[in-house]
């Protein structure tokens, strides 16, 4: 997948150099680009952002630097790549997005600043591609550097390769199947006993039947607990009798 990022900070951006994401990028299956916004200014403090029309606090970004910036990473043709603006005005971003979005060749990351993105930009942009503006959740950040670092590690590892066992993701909280919708449980390792606590005895029983029915439970109570909304979202077709007295 490449990956595109305009941003006036592309030093937010050095985390995509570690871990998960950074060994993507070296093993190819990442193509990487960061783009600073001002290197598409043509004025000599390099401005990018100005008074809003109809007054109110604040900076509006240009749109100027925004088209020509565009405009060159991406030209009107046969391979677009898909817009993502981030703004807590756009779409909430959840799990399923982030599968739709691994399953692009390409995307484009717009990260505003100040009050966002003269609005004429995403207009013209999605005249000659898709566009997704995109929120991370009900609060506001102060520009959409660290929501693309959210998205990107979202996005990035569910590219097939990208993790080292594939499960991992089937099991994900969140994740499409017969847990979907419900938060994953507690997890244990070594030591058996550890000050005194000991680990779940039914994990260590060898009955594989026994220990899913135990996790199922415990995803239900954790839900319960801290999401109970996501409770009425859990498919009845795959409630059994004993999810009900959980
Ligand atoms: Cl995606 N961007 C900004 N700037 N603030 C946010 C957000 C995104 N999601 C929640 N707050």
């Amino acid at each position: 997948m490449r990956l595109d990022i305009i941003s006036i900070f592309p030093e937010y951006f050095a985390p995509l150099d570690v871990s998960l994401i950074g060994k993507a990028r070296r093993t190819g299956l990442l193509d990487v680009r960061v783009h600073d916004l001002r290197s598409w200014t043509h004025d000599r403090h390099r401005t990018v952002d100005d008074t809003p029309y109809g007054g109110g606090p604040g900076m509006v970004m240009k749109p100027e630097p925004w088209g020509e910036a565009l405009d060159e990473i991406a030209p009107a043709g046969d391979a677009v790549p898909r817009l993502v603006v981030p703004t807590p005005s756009g779409r909430p971003f959840t799990q399923a997005m982030a599968a739709e979005l691994a399953a692009e060749d390409w995307l484009l990351f717009a990260c505003g600043r100040y009050e966002g993105i003269d609005s004429r930009v995403v207009a013209e942009a999605a005249t000659r591609m898709p566009v997704s503006e995109v929120s991370l959740g009900d609060f506001v950040l102060a520009g959409g550097e660290v929501a693309v670092l959210v998205m990107t590690e979202a996005i990035g590892r569910l590219i097939p390769g990208v993790l080292g066992n594939a499960e991992s993701v089937a099991d994900d909280s969140f994740a499409p199947g017969a847990m979907e919708s419900l938060l994953e449980g507690p997890v244990f390792t070594k030591p058996p006993v550890w000050r005194e606590r000991a680990v779940p005895e039914i994990l260590l029983s060898g009955n594989h039947g026994a220990i899913a029915r135990w996790r199922r439970d415990e995803a239900l109570r954790r839900t319960a607990a801290h999401r109970p909304e996501l409770l009425g979202r859990l498919d009845p077709e795959r409630l059994d009798k004993h999810d009900r007295k959980v």
